[in-house]
Formats: structure tokens, sequence, C-alpha cells
């Protein structure tokens, strides 16, 4: 009896329905929270879940920073598909020369103060910027293929929210690490799922 009434609700009120898959959707989240161990500054480490479903939000501005000869941030994270700009807020010429392992992806002069440059970046990666003018100028954008990523504090604790309930692979990446390390992490629905990652340097 119950099921006819929820098959003439469908019929009836499509849009409603919809909206009640939403929020039966929004519900169904939990959480990963953890720590990183064995590397320094851990404030580095980008934590992300693999394979949950999920869109990235558009309108965020992804923007890596040249200022006071440091690009900032040291690690900017962000989801496959983002655009970045880069800025050169310094009174001095830099330039963003992009790497993926030895190769060149782009290479940028930023002579004027104030001037921008975007790129979008399609593929998961990890992207090693320098400047040839500077250096001790080093920088990373981290692509990961996921909406859900995060970075760790100072200590080395993280938190992920929002993630839809499932098992996943989670990730921890850090520049200086040798490699990622990944775990499989059953995520609770309205629940904590915890992961404890030592990386080696
Ligand atoms: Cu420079």
């Amino acid at each position: 009896m119950k099921k006819q009434t929820v098959t003439a609700l469908v019929t009836m009120f499509p849009l409603l329905s919809a909206s009640m898959a939403l929020a039966a959707a929004v519900d169904v989240v939990g959480r990963v929270e953890g720590t990183i161990k064995g590397i320094s500054k851990r404030t580095a480490t980008v934590i992300y879940v693999e394979d949950a479903p999920g869109t990235i939000t558009p309108g965020t501005r992804y923007v890596l920073d040249q200022k006071d000869k440091t690009f900032s941030p040291f690690v900017l994270p962000v989801p496959v598909g983002a655009e970045v700009v880069f800025v050169n807020s310094d009174p001095i010429m830099h330039n963003v020369h992009s790497y993926n392992g030895k190769d060149t992806i782009f290479n940028w002069g930023m002579a004027i103060q104030g001037m921008e440059l975007k790129k979008t970046f399609e593929e998961p990666g990890d992207v090693l910027l320098l400047c040839d003018v500077h250096p001790e100028m080093e920088a990373w954008v981290k692509v990961v293929p996921t909406p859900y990523y995060t970075m760790a504090d100072e200590n080395g604790n993280f938190v992920l929210e929002g993630v839809p309930a499932g098992e996943y692979t989670v990730t921890a990446w850090h520049p200086r690490a040798k490699k990622p390390q990944s775990v499989t992490v059953s995520i609770p629905a309205n629940g904590v799922a915890k992961v404890d990652f030592k990386l080696k340097k």
C-alpha cells in the first residue's frame, strides 16, 4: 500500500520526488579524520578521497601568488578541471616555470606587478613550479581527481567533511614524500572514518 502511494507521488510530482531524493542524499555522508606522521612541514600534505562521486563547485578562484620572492601557497590542491590564476604581486620580474617530472608544461614571464595568467589543469598529477630568476622559489599544484580533498594542519591533523558514505581509496600526498600513501577506507553514513598516515621521505 505504501509503495503505491510513493509511486503515485513520483508520477504526480516528479519535481517533489527529485528534491526528496536530494534531501536523502545530503544525509548519507560521513567524514574522514586522521593524522599525518613521518614527515616535516605537514601543512604541505594533501589528503583526498580518490573515487567518491561528486562534482567540483563552480566559481571557486584558485590563486597561486608570487609575493616577497615566494610562491604562496607552497602547495595548492585543486580538483581536476580547475583554473588556477598565477599572480605576480612583486615589483620585480618573476617567471612561472612548470614541470611534469622533467618536462616543461609551460614557462611564462611574469614581468609586471599585478600581472595574472591563467591555466586550466585537465589531468590529475603533481605539477612543480619554479622561478628561473629566483632558484629558491618553489611551489606545487596538486591536481586531484575528486572534489573531496583537504590539507593537514601543522600538527598533522586533518578532517574531510561531507563525503558520500561508501568504501573508497584515501590518499595522502606530500611533495617531499618518496611516494603517496593510499589506504582503503569505509566511510559510514553520518559517522567518522579514522585514518593515520605515515609518509616516508
Ligand atoms: Cu622569481
